[in-house]
This record gives C-alpha cells, sequence and structure tokens, in this order.
C-alpha cells in the first residue's frame, strides 16, 4: 500500500535542530533554529509568563473546547499590539482575526483562504526567505515564485529591483513580506521604502502578506509594524501572520493569528466567517492555555510592562552577542562579511558562509548553523561565543573544493 512513499528528505531549520540534540560532543554549539537562548543556554520562561501561569493555576477553569476563531480576549489583544490600540480600522472593525497554531498556522489558513478565494494568484516570496513560506503556500496549492531581495555582495537589500520587480507582478498577486528583523537575511526596509512598496502595491491591486514573527526584536513593539500601520493607513486591503513564539519564549504552545484587513465591517465579518471555517476544516478549533497567558499579560499592565522590559533586556544581549562575536572574528573574517554581524536586526546574521562552510562547522566543530549560512546570534552567550568564532576563523582559512 506504501510503497510508493518517498523518503522526507527533512527540514532544513528543524531537521537540524532534531540532529542537533542527538549529537553526543559536549562542547556542541546550536546556532540553527530562530530560538532565543538567555546567556545561561537556556530557553527562558518569561517573568510575565511565569506570574500569568501562576495566577491561571490559582483559579482553576475547565477546558472547554475555545470558539473556532479563538479566545476572544486575545484577539483583541493581538489587534491591538499588532495593529495599535488606537487603529481606526480596529475600531471600525475592519479587521478579521483568528487565533492559529503559531505564525506557521496564521501562514497555512491564510494559504487555504487565497487557495479558495484568489486561486489564479501566485504567492512571490523574498529571495532569500524563510524555507516554510514556500512549503506552506505550495502545500496548499499555490504557485510560489521569487523577487529580489539580499544583495549577496553587499549584503544589504536590493531595494530597486525588489520594486521593479513587485510593480511588474500581475493584479491580485499575493506579495509575502517580513514586517521586521527578516528571515533569514536580518536585512529589513525602513520606513520611506515601506511607504513607496505599499504605495506600489495599493496602485497595482496587490495583495500584500506581511509575516510578523520578530516583533518587539527590531527596533520596538509599534516601530516593528510600521509596515502593518502603513498598509491600514494608505488603505489597502492585506493579510498579518503574527506569532509570539518568540516575543513571549512559548514557541511550544503555539500562539499566533491571522488578521485581513478588510475594506468595510460587513466585508470582515464574512472574511472572519471563511478564515473560521478554514479552522475547523483543518483542526477544528485552537488550544487555550498559551492564548490565555498571552492575553493575561497584554491585558494586565503590570504584566504587561514586566514584558516589556524582560523582551527589551533580550534584544540588549543579542546586541552584546553581536558586538561579541564581531570583535572575536575580526582578522579572521574578511571584512567585506563583518560588517553585517553589527547591521543585520533581529535574530539571524547571515553569514555568508557556503553550504560546504556550514558543513565543515557542523562535523569539524560542532558549531549548527543552517546550510544558507543563516547564523542564530540570539543563541549565542558568554561561552559559546569564542568556540564559534574560532570554529568559523578555522573553516575560513582552510580551502574547501
Ligand atoms: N515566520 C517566520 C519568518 C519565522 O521565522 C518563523 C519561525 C515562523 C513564521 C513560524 O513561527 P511559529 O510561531 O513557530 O509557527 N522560524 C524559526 C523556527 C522554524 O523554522 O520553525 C526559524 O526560522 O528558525
Amino acid at each position: 500500500m506504501f510503497e510508493h512513499i518517498d523518503a522526507y528528505p527533512g527540514d532544513p531549520i528543524l531537521t537540524l535542530n532534531e540532529d542537533f540534540a542527538k549529537d553526543p560532543r559536549e562542547d556542541k554549539v546550536n546556532l540553527s533554529i530562530g530560538i532565543y537562548f538567555d546567556d545561561e543556554g537556556r530557553l527562558p520562561v518569561m517573568r510575565a509568563v511565569r506570574e500569568a501561569e501562576a495566577q491561571m493555576l490559582a483559579e482553576p477553569a475547565a477546558k472547554p473546547y475555545l470558539p473556532m476563531s479563538g479566545l476572544a480576549a486575545y484577539r483583541d489583544a493581538v489587534q491591538s499590539l499588532v495593529f495599535g490600540e488606537a487603529s481606526a480600522a480596529r475600531a471600525e472593525g475592519r479587521i478579521a482575526t483568528v487565533q492559529t497554531l503559531g505564525g506557521s498556522g496564521a501562514l497555512k489558513i491564510g494559504a487555504d483562504f487565497i487557495k479558495r478565494y484568489f486561486p489564479g494568484s501566485h504567492v512571490w516570496v523574498s529571495d532569500p526567505t524563510w524555507d516554510n513560506h514556500r512549503f506552506i503556500f505550495e502545500r496548499a496549492g499555490l504557485t510560489v515564485g521569487t523577487y529580489p531581495y539580499y544583495d549577496d555582495e553587499t549584503g544589504g537589500l536590493r531595494f530597486d529591483a525588489m520594486l521593479a520587480a513587485i510593480r511588474d507582478l500581475p493584479a491580485k498577486s499575493v506579495v509575502l513580506l517580513h514586517a521586521c528583523c527578516h528571515n533569514p537575511t536580518g536585512v529589513d526596509l525602513n520606513d520611506a521604502q515601506w511607504a513607496e512598496l505599499i504605495g506600489v502595491m495599493k496602485a497595482r491591486d496587490l495583495l500584500p502578506f506581511i509575516d510578523m514573527a520578530y516583533q518587539g526584536f527590531g527596533a520596538g513593539l509599534d516601530a516593528d509594524a510600521f509596515a502593518i500601520r502603513e498598509l491600514v493607513r494608505q488603505n489597502v486591503p492585506g493579510f498579518v501572520a503574527n506569532s509570539f513564539s518568540k516575543n513571549f519564549s512559548l514557541y511550544g504552545e503555539r500562539c499566533g493569528a491571522l488578521s485581513v484587513i478588510c475594506e468595510s465591517a460587513e466585508t470582515a465579518a464574512r472574511v472572519l466567517g471563511q478564515l473560521t471555517g478554514a479552522v475547523r476544516s483543518n483542526y477544528s478549533n485552537p488550544p487555550t492555555h498559551g492564548a490565555k497567558i498571552v492575553a493575561r499579560v497584554l491585558t494586565t499592565p503590570a504584566l504587561r510592562e514586566a514584558w516589556q522590559d524582560e523582551l527589551a533586556s533580550m534584544c540588549k544581549r543579542i546586541e552584546r552577542m553581536r558586538v561579541a562575536i564581531h570583535a572575536r572574528l575580526r582578522g579572521n573574517v574578511p571584512d567585506a562579511m563583518l560588517a553585517r554581524y553589527l547591521e543585520q536586526r533581529g535574530m539571524f546574521t547571515y553569514t555568508g558562509l557556503s553550504a560546504e562552510q556550514v558543513d565543515a562547522l557542523r562535523e569539524r566543530h560542532g558549531v549548527y548553523l543552517i546550510r544558507s549560512g543563516r547564523m542564530c546570534v540570539a543563541a549565542l552567550n558568554g561561552r559559546n561565543v569564542e568556540t564559534a568564532a574560532e570554529a568559523i576563523g578555522d573553516v575560513l582559512s582552510r580551502a574547501f573544493a
């Protein structure tokens, strides 16, 4: 019956992360997956999360199914965080939001919706992008293409080429964009570039799909949502996927949401209904625990303040690690490949190391990066930064066929 099933080649990120766990070497260093670890190399449970969970435990509650669209308090808190407390579109009821299984679940629900209501649209992603963007949209039955984004030579953005390619797309094409802390490159648009790009998408009748998995890891919670607020300001309908995996350190609780900005409250109600239908036919309804934590933290002033403070200190630690690895690599890495450790934003640096060099780092030194050369700088700490820098220096000093 199953003879024709071919082997799963594995996922470029999650399979590597699983391989790391099996690696017996004691001094191994995991800079592969996009997870923030503290300076002890531990996955933090944030103070606000711990406090919210303690409060929840003290008030035992039954565990009914959530509504298909998710926990109402969570959906409201998501809208406020993503679109802004004072968002007029939100007050007008023009945004349809469903709770999802992380940011990935938001992308999948959005992909199913697009396949059903925009069956002729192709999806365009940045070159490069998070690998799972392509997997999710293709498995939903959509065709995925790329637009220019990263400049290999300068380590910066090819904004003009990106804009030109997007300007040429057929109307109703879906354009996937990273709100901030672009994965894998760490290279973002500035505010003026966003405003220009969104103007072009509006003029060309394109459908933006903004993925915000790292809100708070770039320039701050509000500044990181600039592209989303600009969509609303310019009156451009579109999709927004957001995730609390990283900024709440709630990876396994699967907390995300999909929001669709609509032209009217009346359309938003129908869109919300169809998103709800997509949830029902995929997994019926979302889980409760994480959503309750997030809603409680975001709506309780003391918890929210504690969360924002801790998130800010996580960002500062990442900045310190950028400086630390930059200092240790100086002299071992060509100058042209060095500045990006300081300049690129968020959890990642796109090192410019080749797949063969990444393989050598892993095999010889037990230092794990993604084969694209992406390094998770949020997993560096006072102890492993030296090991990582020495390993990179060693690998770069050798010639590869
Ligand atoms: N979008 C982007 C851009 C992203 O980097 C991730 C996760 C997600 C969505 C998914 O978020 P979640 O809420 O966990 O479903 N990225 C890291 C982990 C992964 O690959 O799943 C990573 O790139 O390492």
